[in-house]
């Protein structure tokens, strides 16, 4: 890429990024701005000056080493010092302040843009700051789609359906061969800090479901018992399932013998071919057990989607190393709900594992540890400090992620009791002889 190339991808994918804060930001009126809509989530003004916060402190003063726009609020606006919860109470910048601030920023950061060489210090080689900024915005954007699937009242978000499965009868599962392949990145230019680096990894042989669970296949999980059964829980998740009375996915209601589900807005019959999606790590682990499976490791899941058993690499994507378009993936709020299990069969794995990337955010079973030879950058706020931590990695991206913050080395993470997220699951199992 010339260095033009690079600066006008940058302009476009902070073009697309803010197109989605505004469309957000824009589809509610001031009062469901400022309010909280659940206790889980910030008011959608905080996300909004949040995110031209962390867009001001990286690149107008740092890259730019430009004065502060406004440095006085820098304090409201830093996550670790006001959880979620509070944040309602804060003397936060009003609807009309906070637009103008994102605004002011957003100029400022063009020009720095236009005057900064993308080289020479490691925080701007391959415009990777920008690029943290657009993932950073992007992220916020997926969680202002989450406020918004809790907030109450008449639908504001539209958006045509996602494409149709192709008729054909896929196999349940793949068989993934055991051995070594590469994890990781080294080389992807805005990879975050804790997808690198790259490591040989060992997995033995297993097999991985080809499609994400159905909202058909759980509801055989719950019309079998399933969470009145503490078979399938561990223990951990049966005393969640108790605390917390889980009955169905969250956003499911009764409705006589059957269910119902709100989604933004809309009562809806469950449709029995979609992924499963607002269900806990706890509830994936219930329904993997019941169905004589498991969750697949993070290692696994990353094989499947990377592996390229023809030459042993290792793919950026499922599909290959070119970016994620709308025929591969269900990405970037342009659908807003997932496709039905077998759609997107250009975006299978070589060895047929479809919609890896996209659709649904997956829950697997392994917690948040650093790779070996991992080293915070630029700050240790994004990745370290949950290290360790009480969590369960997500991969893959869900129809409300965006292309920018998601690829085959991704890595999300949350606690395993959080529903409101775009996240469902595939299940696994050992390869044993017998
Ligand atoms: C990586 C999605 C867990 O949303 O809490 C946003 C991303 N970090 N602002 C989150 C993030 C700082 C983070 N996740
Ligand atoms: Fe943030």
């Amino acid at each position: 890429m010339t260095t033009l190339d690079l600066r006008s991808a940058i302009a476009e994918a902070l073009e697309r990024s803010r197109n989605r804060s505004t469309l957000l930001t824009d589809a509610v009126d001031d009062d469901d701005l400022v309010r909280q809509h659940s206790k889980l989530m910030s008011p959608l003004v905080w996300d909004l000056a949040h995110i031209g916060n962390q867009e001001e402190l990286w690149l107008v003063r740092d890259v730019g080493g430009r004065d502060p726009v406004r440095q006085d609020i820098d304090e409201l606006y830093d996550a670790f010092q006001h959880p979620r919860a509070e944040r309602p109470a804060l003397p936060l910048l009003n609807p009309v302040e906070a637009r103008t601030y994102v605004r002011e920023v957003r100029d400022k950061v063009f020009d720095v843009l236009d005057r900064t060489p993308l080289e020479g210090r490691r925080l701007v080689e391959n415009g990777f700051a920008f690029g943290m900024i657009v993932q950073h915005e992007q992220q916020h954007d997926e969680t202002m789609l989450a406020t918004h699937q809790l907030r109450k009242g008449a639908p504001v978000l539209h958006a045509p359906n996602p494409p149709a499965a192709p008729a054909e009868r896929l196999p349940a599962e793949v068989f993934v061969p055991g051995g070594p392949f590469e994890m990781g990145t080294s080389l992807e230019p805005w990879a975050l800090d804790n997808e690198r680096p790259a490591h040989q990894v060992h997995v033995d042989s297993y097999w991985i479901d080809t499609t994400p669970v159905s909202n058909g296949q759980y509801l055989a999980f719950m019309d079998a018992g399933g969470y009145d059964d503490p078979r399938w829980w561990s223990e951990r998740g049966w005393a969640y399932r108790n605390e917390a009375k889980l009955t169905a996915p969250r956003f499911w209601q009764r409705d006589g013998d059957g269910w119902l589900r709100t989604r933004f807005g809309v009562v809806e019959p469950i449709p029995p071919d979609e992924p499963v999606v607002h269900v806990c790590y706890f509830e994936a682990e219930a329904y993997a057990a019941w169905a004589g499976k498991r969750l697949p490791t993070e290692p696994e899941w990353e094989k499947a989607a990377r592996f390229d058993p023809e030459t042993g690499r290792s793919r950026r994507y499922p599909w290959g190393d070119e970016d994620p378009t709308p025929e591969h993936a269900n990405l970037g709020q342009l659908h807003l709900r997932p496709a039905p299990v077998g759609a997107y069969p250009l975006g299978q794995s070589p060895l047929g594992v479809r919609q890896l990337i996209g659709d649904v955010w997956e829950w697997l079973d392994s917690g948040f540890q650093p790779y070996p030879g991992f080293k915070a950058f630029p700050y240790r706020e994004y990745s370290e400090v949950f290290f360790g931590g009480d969590y369960k990695m997500l991969r893959g991206g869900s129809f409300g992620t965006d292309k920018a913050a998601v690829r085959g080395t991704f890595r999300n993470w949350d606690h395993p009791i959080r529903r409101q997220i775009f996240a469902g699951f595939r299940c696994a199992r050992d390869h044993r002889r017998d």
